[in-house]
């Protein structure tokens, strides 16, 4: 996958808090393409692979029971310096601490429900594409 690319998705309580579309609004009109986008959802199997990194962390329990309680949106997003400009646009991962105007800022309840992932890594934003969408699922 090229390097401007990342990956999302409006976690579970986005979902839940009819959020989706004031979500996607701030996406597209901070610049960034929709390539590839679904409503799914999660199993225990896919939260914990998706989030292995995390595995060992004391909130692991809480993070796959979450992530894996509700449907989900996943989406590849386009835009020069995505990953990084995307993690700018949804704020810290606790949103006490992130800024105003950001996604979690804005939508996220806790640093545990905290409304939307980005990806951290061009690496990664490759390989959790490639988890979620098949390759004739990204534009
Ligand atoms: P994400 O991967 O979802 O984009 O979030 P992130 O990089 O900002 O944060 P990360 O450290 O990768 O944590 C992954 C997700 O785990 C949950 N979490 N809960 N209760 C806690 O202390 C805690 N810490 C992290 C959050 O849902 C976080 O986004
Ligand atoms: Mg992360």
């Amino acid at each position: 996958m090229r390097t401007d690319r990342t990956f999302t998705m409006l976690k579970p309580d986005s979902v839940e808090k009819g959020h989706i579309g004031a979500i996607l609004e701030k996406i597209t009109a901070s610049g960034f393409k929709i390539v590839a986008m679904k409503l799914t959802q999660m199993t225990t199997a896919d939260a914990e692979e998706f989030y292995a990194i995390h595995k060992e962390r004391p909130f692991f329990g809480e993070l796959v029971e979450y992530m894996t309680r509700g449907p989900i949106v996943s989406a590849v997003l386009e835009k020069d310096n995505a990953v990084e400009d995307f993690r700018t646009l949804i704020g810290a991962t606790n949103p006490e601490d992130a800024a105003e105007g950001t996604i979690r800022k804005l939508y996220a309840a806790s640093i545990g429900e905290n409304a939307v992932h980005g990806s951290d890594s061009d690496e990664n934003a490759e390989i959790e594409s490639q988890f979620h969408f098949a390759g004739r699922e990204i534009f």
